[in-house]
């Protein structure tokens, strides 16, 4: 028996007062494990969410910034969309090619109303709305975008998810015809990502279609991708085909190639630095100053969004559930 298989062995089930003695033993020094830190543990569960309510004017307060937009040219050509390959400057040239129509996403598991839908219906009758968001990468530099597109949850409801759905998985297409990156190993492909269902039903959590008042060009995601403003870039997943409701938190891309390094939530905070460097500071790609001398600036909790996102992570114990 591996050890991941001795710790799935229910507490109740283990009478042996040495066997009890020794799986304590192994899940504290699988605590203490960078490696294998609890978050990365099968049969640990995050703390069930706190109810909190937010306010219309509360949302609505984090839905522009008017701190200096990121210019087009840099927001389309300095992407990370490992798909297309790994340097930033591949997607915008290797994506131009990504057949964006017809679209069809796959939207099930725990709900009332599951289907396959053409991209058309799946956001027919709502109105693409302009949100400014900071866009926060894990990697220590940042932006700020005006995306176009609809709350997610206006979409989710529709399915009509059940109480079963805790959380919400999204996968990436993953066509290795016309994506060359997937020919390489980088990540284990598809691209998944997921959240929480109160973080997907939050209000600032957009379902873009477009930014800087045009389609979505095919490098940032066309036809459709997440948008979470508080949490890192990696959980903003782009062409996305498949929206699941399940009831476990789900494997995603970047906690499956490094669980020490990449948490399922991921929120931007400044406290709680990557093993491999802080998270102090990040470098604000703005205006027309070049990239490589970006101004560094502070980085702020939850990306400057903690009155509107705060209260779902009360109490939650943020460097162990980064
Ligand atoms: N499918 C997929 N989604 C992805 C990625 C990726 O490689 N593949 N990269 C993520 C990362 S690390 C970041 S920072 C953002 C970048 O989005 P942008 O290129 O539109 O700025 O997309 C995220 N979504
Ligand atoms: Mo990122």
């Amino acid at each position: 028996m591996s050890l991941r298989d001795t710790l799935k062995i229910p507490a109740a089930e283990i009478t042996d007062e040495s066997v009890y003695r020794e799986r304590r033993r192994l899940l504290a020094a699988l605590a203490a494990s960078p490696a294998l830190g609890l978050a990365g543990c099968a049969d640990a569960d995050p703390p069930p969410p706190p109810k909190v309510t937010i306010t219309p004017e509360q949302a609505r307060s984090g839905f522009r910034t008017s701190e200096t937009l990121t210019r087009y040219e840099d927001v389309t050509t300095y992407n990370n969309f490992y798909e297309f390959g790994t340097n930033k400057a591949d997607p915008s040239r290797a994506a131009r090619t990504l057949r964006t129509s017809p679209w069809t996403v796959a939207v099930g598991g725990h709900c009332a109303k599951p289907g396959r839908v053409a991209l058309e219906d799946l956001i027919k009758g709502l109105t693409p709305e302009e949100r400014i968001y900071r866009l926060r990468c894990v990697e220590g530099w940042s932006m700020v975008i005006p995306w176009l597109g609809v709350p997610l949850a206006d979409v989710l409801k529709r399915f009509q998810p059940t109480s079963q759905a805790k959380y919400v998985a999204f996968t990436t297409l993953a066509d290795r015809k016309q994506m060359p990156g997937i020919g390489y190993p980088a990540l284990d492909w598809p691209y998944r990502e997921g959240l929480r269902i109160d973080e997907a039903m939050h209000p600032l959590t957009l379902l873009a279609t477009g930014l800087y008042g045009k389609p979505l060009p095919q490098q940032n995601g066309a036809p459709i991708r997440l948008v979470v403003p508080w949490k890192y870039g990696f959980k903003s997943i782009k062409s996305i085909v498949a929206i699941t409701f399940v009831e476990k938190m789900p494997e995603t891309s970047w906690h499956d190639a490094q669980s020490s390094e990449y948490g399922f939530f991921s929120n931007v905070n400044p406290n709680v630095d990557h093993p491999r460097w802080s998270q102090k500071t990040e470098r604000r790609i703005s205006g027309t100053a070049s990239k490589l001398f970006a101004e560094r600036i502070p980085t702020r909790l939850f990306n400057g969004y903690a009155d509107q996102v705060g209260g779902m992570y009360a109490g939650m114990d943020l460097k162990k559930w980064f």
